[in-house]
Parts: C-alpha cells; structure tokens; sequence
C-alpha cells in the first residue's frame, strides 16, 4: 500500500486533516487503534472557537454545525455565589463561540470522509512508525491478524495523549514540560434542560463547577473531585447535589435533576513537547499538547495545528515550497504556550487547590474582583476564551 500522507488516528485532528488534504487532491490513509463507533462514543468537548468552525467550512462539514450549533455570545464566572458576565461579542468586536459536541465534529468528519471514498482503516492494532528520519517513511499495522505496511512521503501523528507516535520518537530528541493537578471532573451528560443559557463556570468553597450543555434539551455538568474518587461512588443523585451546592443560588435553583446517559471522570494535565517535527513526523492536537479543560481549549488546538499542518503539507504538494513544513513545528508552538497560559491560569483561577494556603485563596479571590470590576481584565479573559488568531 502507498498513500501521500498516512495519518494516526481517527480523532478531531486526524479526520480534519485528512478532510482538508482530500479537497486538494493529497491522498491521505488514516489508521485507527479503535472502531470507529468508539471513537463516536467518547464524550469530550463541547465549545468550538470562531477559527475553528471556519476550519470546519473550509473542510465542508460545517451544515449541521451552522443547523444545531448554539452561538454564545458570553458565559459567566462565579465566586462564592457572586456572578460576572464575560461579554464576549462586546469584548472582542463581535467574535463568539459555538457549543456543538466533539462527538458531533467527528460524527460530520466521519460522514464526509465516507463519502469522498478515502480509505480509514480501523481497529488496526500495534502500529509501528519507521524511517520517518530519512525520504521514505512507512506505517506498518495489524489487521485481521496480518501485518500490513503503508509507504508514504509523511506521517501526520494525530493519535491523542496515549498514542504511539510521539512514543516513536527517540527521547534525546524531544523535551517535554508538564504539570498534574491534583483534582480530575467529574462529568455527567443528561437529558434535561441546560441551568442557564450560557456556560457558568463556577468556583466555591466546596471546590469547582461548570454548567454546560449540547443543545437546548441536553445538559453536560462537572464537579471538581479528588484523584481517588471512584466514578461507582457518584450516583446521579449525589452528584447533582453536589453539582448545586457549589453554583450561585439563582443557577442552583435552575438545574433540572434527571437520569445520567454518561458519567466519567477525567484527571487534568498541562503537557508541551517540543518540537512537533521529526524529519517526516508532524505531532498534532493531543499527541503534542493537553491542556487542562477550564478553557476548552483542547479540541480548538488540534484544530489550528491542523490549519497549519494542512497548509504546510498543501504548500509541500502545491507550491513545491517547504517553508511551511520547516516551521510547523515553531508557529504551532507560539500558539499552543499561550492556550496552555489561558488553561492554566483560568485553572489556577477556579480550583480548590488542597495544598493553598489562606493567602492564596485571597489571591483567588482578588484576581476574581479584579476581572468583574475591570473592562480591560474582562477582555483579556474573553480574547483568550473566543481563540488568538491563527
Ligand atoms: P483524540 O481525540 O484523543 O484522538 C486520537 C485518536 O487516535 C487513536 N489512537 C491510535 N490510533 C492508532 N494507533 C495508536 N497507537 C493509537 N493510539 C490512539 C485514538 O483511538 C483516537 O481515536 O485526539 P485529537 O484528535 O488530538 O483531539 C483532541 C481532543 O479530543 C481533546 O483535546 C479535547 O477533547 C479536550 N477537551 C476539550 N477541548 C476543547 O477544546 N473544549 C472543551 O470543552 C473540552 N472539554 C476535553 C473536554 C477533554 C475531556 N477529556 C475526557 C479528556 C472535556 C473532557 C472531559
Ligand atoms: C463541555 O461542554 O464539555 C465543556 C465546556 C467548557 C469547558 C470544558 C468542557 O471548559
């Protein structure tokens, strides 16, 4: 088998940048650990950034985006029971977000990919990277008990946190920089009415919560909990009662209680490695780079990763020109550490953290005073929340 480019994984970032590499005739084979309804059953993300639903046209899959997204022009911090709008449309000359599910970005990418005929292979066990230091790299997998190789010209590492491409890379030659906190949310996605129009991200005494949603029926809420909570602990009941005594009261009055359809519980990291080029290996989204989710920033950097991965690659093909190609790696980067900044310090921002000492939490609490009473530090926030530019 022969392909231009052989993409890992069957993720958000690897399904855009096949999509987007197929519109100009690159041909693309992604390879994929899982099934393809699994990849459909991960509940992840939910707020999409202004420059990633244009990404989502460019690609053609924007219809039911445009259909049943929900466009939000704000969300609310609260402190202690004390709400602070962030205006988000005022705030940036008219830019918004869209809540539209993970599950159903991948669903539309999954839907086009099918129809333009380019090949996914799934369930495709131990994938093994080679010579992707030299001219000719290849992919070799396992299908159906038989080893198969892919030659191609390069390797697009779109396999997530766990995946094997950065893992392939040998250890002298990439750096990485993380920080584990030490809580995880708890999710819980339910068929009932969302407590407020828009997102409420909330800190309290008792520790975080956020109140958002997928559509006007369908509600996705989050407690901040310890590392050795055990999701088998957390029945629908306790958790929304716990999901209320930590909103401002108006809010907790709102939340309409109702069966779980999902309940997991993600632990939070920040993690960079640097670069994201290894001769013919791109990493890009999660491969590269987690960010803690109080910024929904995860989805939208696999997304503008991909924008300049996409463009580097067509550059390559089209333009005969790998100036994109060589500095892929340092534009990605310049755009990632400053969502890994945002992520961070909207964390640090709204967390319990066990070990802070009283001074700290004053300082929460200042930086908190200081965003509601401040134009300039309700902007700062909403910059950063609609997405920097590409
Ligand atoms: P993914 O989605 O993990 O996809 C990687 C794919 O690679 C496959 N794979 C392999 N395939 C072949 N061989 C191997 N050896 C492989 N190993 C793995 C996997 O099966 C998978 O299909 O990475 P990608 O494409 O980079 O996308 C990243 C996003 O999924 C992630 O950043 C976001 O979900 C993060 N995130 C959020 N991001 C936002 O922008 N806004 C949010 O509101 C938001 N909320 C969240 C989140 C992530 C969460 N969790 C559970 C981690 C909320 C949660 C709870
Ligand atoms: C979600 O809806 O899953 C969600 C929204 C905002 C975040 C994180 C997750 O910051």
């Amino acid at each position: 088998m022969r392909t231009q480019v052989a993409i890992i994984g069957a993720g958000p970032a690897g399904l855009l940048l096949g999509q987007l590499l197929s519109r100009q005739g690159i041909d693309n084979v992604i390879i994929e650990r899982k099934s393809g309804d699994y990849v459909l059953s991960r509940i992840r993300a939910g707020v999409l950034e202004q420059g990633m639903v244009q990404m989502l046209e460019e690609a053609g899959v924007a219809e039911r985006l445009h259909r049943e997204g929900l466009v939000h022009d704000g969300f609310s911090l609260a402190f202690d029971g004390r709400r602070h709008r962030i205006d988000l449309k005022g705030l940036t000359g008219g830019k918004t977000v869209t809540v539209y599910g993970q599950t159903e970005v991948t669903h539309d990418l999954m839907v086009a990919r099918e129809g333009i005929g380019a090949t996914t292979i799934y369930e495709a066990d131990d994938v093994v990277l080679h010579d992707f230091d030299g001219a000719s790299p290849r992919v070799s997998f396992v299908k159906d008990g038989v080893r198969t190789e892919l030659a191609c010209d390069f390797i697009a590492g779109c396999d997530g946190f766990h995946g094997v491409s950065r893992r392939s890379v040998p250890e002298g030659a990439i750096q990485e920089f993380e920080r584990v906190y030490p809580f995880g949310w708890l999710g819980v996605l339910a068929d009932v009415p969302p407590a407020a129009h828009e997102l409420v991200y909330a800190s309290a005494e008792r520790g975080f919560a956020l109140c958002s949603m997928r559509s006007a029926t369908r509600s996705r809420y989050y407690v901040q909990v310890s590392l050795d909570e055990e999701v088998e602990d957390w029945s629908d009941e306790r958790f929304f009662d716990e999901l209320r005594r930590r909103l401002p009261e108006d809010v907790a009055a709102a939340v309409t209680v109702g069966p779980s359809i999902e309940k997991s519980i993600a632990p939070l990291r920040s993690f960079v490695a640097e670069p994201m080029r290894f001769g013919r290996l791109f990493l890009a989204g999660d491969a590269a780079h987690i960010v803690p989710p109080t910024g929904a920033k995860g989805l939208n950097l696999a997304a503008s990763d991909i924008h300049y991965l996409s463009q580097s690659l067509i550059e390559h093909y089209r333009d005969r020109s790998d100036t994109g190609i060589a500095t892929y790696s340092q534009r990605a980067l310049a755009r990632i550490w400053k969502a890994e900044r945002f992520s961070w310090w909207m964390t640090g921002l709204l967390h319990k953290f066990p070990a802070n000492t009283p001074f700290e939490q004053r300082m929460q609490r200042a930086e908190f005073d200081h965003i509601a009473n401040s134009t300039v530090g309700s902007a700062g926030v909403a910059e950063n929340y609609v997405g920097l530019p590409y």
